[in-house]
């Protein structure tokens, strides 16, 4: 059994935390065949399309939806913010690493909330990432980078959005783990030594008690998530509102 409540004290003291192995290989493999269609819809890979993005991932591929009712996942991400737990972003990429330049992602966070000068006063993470690597992270996939925080440390930049910075992590975990990190967590992520894909899905999430949007919110109203939403009870908790 995962101990949620040391997992969710790892969010508040390193800024993330690791579930290894949550979907095993035979739900990576119907992801990847999901995201071979998704792909091959938007045109392929080529040079001038080395990476595949899907925002909002449930507008493009709605059948992905049942994947994010994984109770571990959720019931972890409520003990972190003490609340009922909603989807607010669903999105994938999928990189080629044969055609991907060294560095995929540079240093970034999606903290986008007015920081008062006093600093962070926060009990709980008020909103995270909750990233699903179906590859895995290995230095052949291509590593996660992440600069580790406590809840309330300083937001500021380490450096060059493509360098080294002091103190970084590499997260290097198997397939079908998930990473969940707090948004004020400075990341990047770096090309694979394979020339396979390295897939990548997940969302945004937060406290259903704290409706403060965010600009990289997005919703997606269709009828296969509704017949998800109707077939799979925690598909619902995730995007409706439990007082509705
Ligand atoms: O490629 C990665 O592992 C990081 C992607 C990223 O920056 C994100 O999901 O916000
Ligand atoms: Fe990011």
């Amino acid at each position: 059994m995962l101990d949620l409540k040391s997992k969710a004290g790892q969010v508040s003291e390193q800024g993330y935390c690791v579930i290894e192995s949550v979907y095993d290989e035979q739900e990576c493999a119907q992801m990847r065949t999901i995201f071979k269609g998704l792909c091959h819809k938007k045109g392929g890979f080529s040079v001038e399309q080395s990476t595949i993005g899907f925002h909002p991932l449930l507008e493009w591929g709605p059948e992905m939806a049942p994947f994010y009712a994984q109770p571990v996942l959720v019931d972890l991400m409520a003990e972190v913010f003490d609340d009922d737990v909603r989807l607010a972003h669903s999105g994938a990429a999928v990189f080629n690493n044969a055609l991907v330049s060294p560095v995929l992602t540079g240093w970034h966070n999606h903290y986008s909330w007015q920081i008062p000068e006093t600093g962070l006063q926060r009990r709980n993470a008020e909103r995270v990432l909750c990233n699903v690597y179906v590859d895995g992270t290995m230095p052949e996939v291509g590593p996660l980078i992440v600069l580790p925080r406590s809840l309330n440390a300083q937001t500021d930049s380490g450096g060059e959005a493509k360098a080294e910075w002091e103190s970084q992590e590499t997260v290097s975990i198997p397939s079908g783990s998930a990473v969940i990190f707090d948004t004020a967590v400075w990341h990047c992520s770096r090309r694979g030594s394979s020339d396979g894909l390295r897939h990548l899905w997940g969302g945004h999430y937060q406290g259903w008690n704290n409706p403060t949007p965010h600009p990289e919110d997005n919703t997606a109203d269709n009828s296969t998530v509704t017949a998800y939403k109707n077939q799979l009870p925690l598909v619902k908790k995730l995007l409706e509102d439990p007082v509705n």
